[in-house]
């Protein structure tokens, strides 16, 4: 058996976590991540089923049955994952129609999983349905994200097509846009199931005056994501309170979609 310490879904695991602290997106026990974990890679390290215990997940997931996470634990600071992944991160497997999860490595302290588990665990379930090979959400609090969710009407159509219009690159990194949720209690199943339903036509899901869901193949794809739209809310930031002389325009936009084999979502150009 193999050290899990060297595994890389944990050393990435943990240099993700620490990065996204120093970024500033994870105060104090702020934001939450859960990687699907392939079965095979995993019996590497660990030996399975060795289960430590199990615990209630609050929800049914039939989809998720089987399945393998390493996630973050609720309470928890990103800021020491790296000092004691084991206490902060834990490795679970769903079983009983996504009822119940049974910690298999980690919560080392006797903790559990995220309190935004439901909205991971239904985010990954929508997000595998438009691209099987989606392994990661990712939760986090950035403060330029967050602060526009203040000052910016919160119509998605509208919320992206600033996003695109502040850097370049924008519509080539998340050209199927940012959807939004207007602020909901958050750790329910409610906010769970309504950012799922979010999930099923973009990659990023804006939760009002709290912070932001990202998702994707890989740590560095999603964490990507979230820099890119965090960069763009930054530059709205500087510019909403000034004359606005130059944009990016739709017929740009246009040269972007052609240039680098992207497809804007439907109906947001002209
Ligand atoms: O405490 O970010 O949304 C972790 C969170 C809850
Ligand atoms: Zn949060």
């Amino acid at each position: 058996m193999k050290n899990i310490m060297t595994a890389p879904f944990m050393v990435e695991m943990i240099r993700t976590a620490t990065n996204m602290y120093a970024h500033g997106w994870d105060e104090r026990n702020g934001g939450n991540i859960s990687m699907l974990l392939d079965e095979a890679e995993l019996k590497e390290y660990l030996a399975i089923p060795a289960i430590v215990r199990t615990i209630p997940t609050g929800f049914t997931a039939p989809e998720l049955d089987g399945k393998y996470f390493l996630v973050t634990g609720t309470g928890k600071y990103f800021k020491n994952v790296q000092y004691d992944p084991a206490k902060n991160l834990g490795i679970v497997r769903l079983a009983e129609n996504g009822t119940e999860a049974e910690v298999l490595w980690g919560f080392s302290d006797g903790g559990k999983f995220t309190s935004e588990f439901p909205a991971h665990m239904k985010s990954h379930i929508a997000r595998m349905k438009t691209d099987p090979e989606n392994r990661v959400v990712m939760h986090c609090h950035p403060s330029n994200l967050l602060a526009m969710t203040y000052v910016h009407e919160l119509d998605e159509k509208a919320f992206t097509r600033t996003l695109w219009q502040m850097c370049t690159e924008c519509i080539i990194v998340f050209p199927d846009g940012v959807n939004v949720l207007p602020w909901m209690l958050c750790g329910t199943n409610e906010i769970g199931e309504a950012t799922a339903e979010k999930m099923k036509t973009a990659r990023l899901v804006v939760w009002a005056q709290h912070g932001i869901y990202g998702a994707g193949r890989d740590l560095d794809e999603t964490f990507g994501l979230i820099e890119t739209a965090e960069k763009a809310a930054e530059i709205y930031m500087k510019i909403a309170h000034l004359p606005r002389v130059n944009t990016i325009t739709d017929e740009q936009m246009h040269l972007l979609e052609e240039r680098f084999g992207v497809k804007a979502r439907e109906g947001y150009l002209d």
